[in-house]
């Protein structure tokens, strides 16, 4: 049965793509960028300013929803959109990626991953075919497969055994999808490490069992960025044109305008925020540490010609001192302005591609942050 497609390509400049994708709970505009609300909420942000930022779509774990308050519990309040207050469209991961890295004594078999909570420490199992319930009864408007990820160096024997058991998972995931209700999509996700023929295979298994979308996950896990790159180089080819492209927790704003250059249409990572709370800015100079004495008597803003009003309007010296004196409001402040940057980058990435100039967006975007803060 043919999947149906729910992605409109709009435009292309080189590699780089601009579409739009449409789910039960509205439009992504792509290439798009998923700020993380792991468990429900976005770490010291509003929803409304996650919306007022410029997101149209944000990332939920079904390893942590799961765990606590529960997936049936929160579909008998009405789904994840209505639950959070959030509304709109929502991707959520598939659990085993999460269970890698935050619990203990997991094991893998072909049938699932049982682990134990890093809540209570309960015995856990998950399946591929629990992860899809999951996925379902969040109301996910995109649910992602199970799959194994190896990090990296690694042998290849290890990552090609993880990268076969995600292609049967894929297969399993997409049977237990299938009575989905109409517009609800499910994503493959590609393995293989950093091994071209192994990406190749995954990229062709799945394509042959047909999905809505297709992610490249297994990258961003320890390998040198050109290695990242010439990844994605080698996977994004072999997938359908005419479906949607997404890059699993990546990443930096540099990254993301690497991967679009490539083929890329999604990304979701928690460094807006999880670096906000760290007293790190991004802004289009870069990087800027506000922990550094040398913002202490400094009155300018982060950005004077911000569009977001909180990078052009706070000096530098009141949010160095929130930091330093640990109060909520700095990282409150840093995390909304850090997914407001990744925002306009995306605005930025989808006016250029549509125009036809993505090159030179992206030659004068990379001169910005090599400029650095002066
Ligand atoms: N698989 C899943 N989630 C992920 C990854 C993956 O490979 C990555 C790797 N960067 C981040 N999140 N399911």
């Amino acid at each position: 049965m043919t999947v149906p497609n729910h992605f409109e390509l709009l435009a292309t400049s080189g590699a780089a793509r601009t579409g739009r994708l449409t789910t039960p709970h509205g439009v992504v505009r792509t290439p798009a960028f998923m700020p993380v609300g792991t468990a429900g909420a976005m770490k010291g942000m509003h929803w409304r300013e996650v919306r007022d930022a410029g997101a149209d779509i944000v990332l939920g774990n079904t390893y942590h929803l799961m765990l606590r308050p529960g997936a049936e519990r929160i579909a008998a309040l009405g789904g994840l959109q209505r639950f959070t207050g959030w509304g709109g469209p929502m991707l959520t991961d598939s659990g085993g990626f999460q269970v890698m890295s935050l619990s203990e004594l997991r094991k893998v078999t072909e049938k699932a991953v049982t682990f134990r909570s890093h809540i209570d420490g309960a015995k856990v199992e998950l399946s591929p075919e629990r992860s899809i319930e999951v996925q379902r009864l969040l109301g996910s408007d995109i649910a992602m497969q199970m799959d194994e990820c190896v990090r990296l160096p690694a042998e290849r024997a290890d990552i090609e055994r993880a990268m076969q058991l995600s292609l049967r998972w894929a297969e399993r995931s997409k049977r237990a999808f299938e009575a989905a209700p109409d517009g609800y999509m499910l994503f493959g996700i590609v393995q293989g490490g950093d091994v071209p023929d192994l990406r190749h295979a995954s990229a062709h298994g799945l394509t042959g069992i047909g999905f809505h979308g297709y992610a490249i996950g297994g990258l961003a896990v320890g390998e040198p960025q050109a290695v990242m790159l010439s990844m994605i180089e080698e996977t994004a080819p072999a997938l359908p044109s005419d479906r949607p492209r997404y890059l699993m927790g990546v990443g930096t704003p540099e990254d993301i305008l690497e991967a679009v250059a490539r083929g890329v249409d999604m990304f979701d990572c928690v460094m807006p925020t999880r670096n906000g709370r760290h007293g790190m800015a991004f802004t289009r100079f870069g990087q800027i540490n506000l922990r550094n004495a040398r913002h202490i008597d400094d009155p300018r803003p982060l950005d004077e010609e911000s569009p977001w009003p909180a990078a052009r309007s706070y000096a530098r010296a009141y949010l160095h001192h929130l930091v330093r004196a640990g109060e909520t409001l700095g990282a409150m402040l840093l995390s909304e302005i850090n997914v407001a940057y990744y925002q306009e980058l995306m605005q930025g990435i989808r006016d250029a591609v549509a125009n036809g100039t993505f090159e030179d967006f992206r030659t004068k975007t990379r001169a910005g942050w090599a400029r650095g803060d002066i």
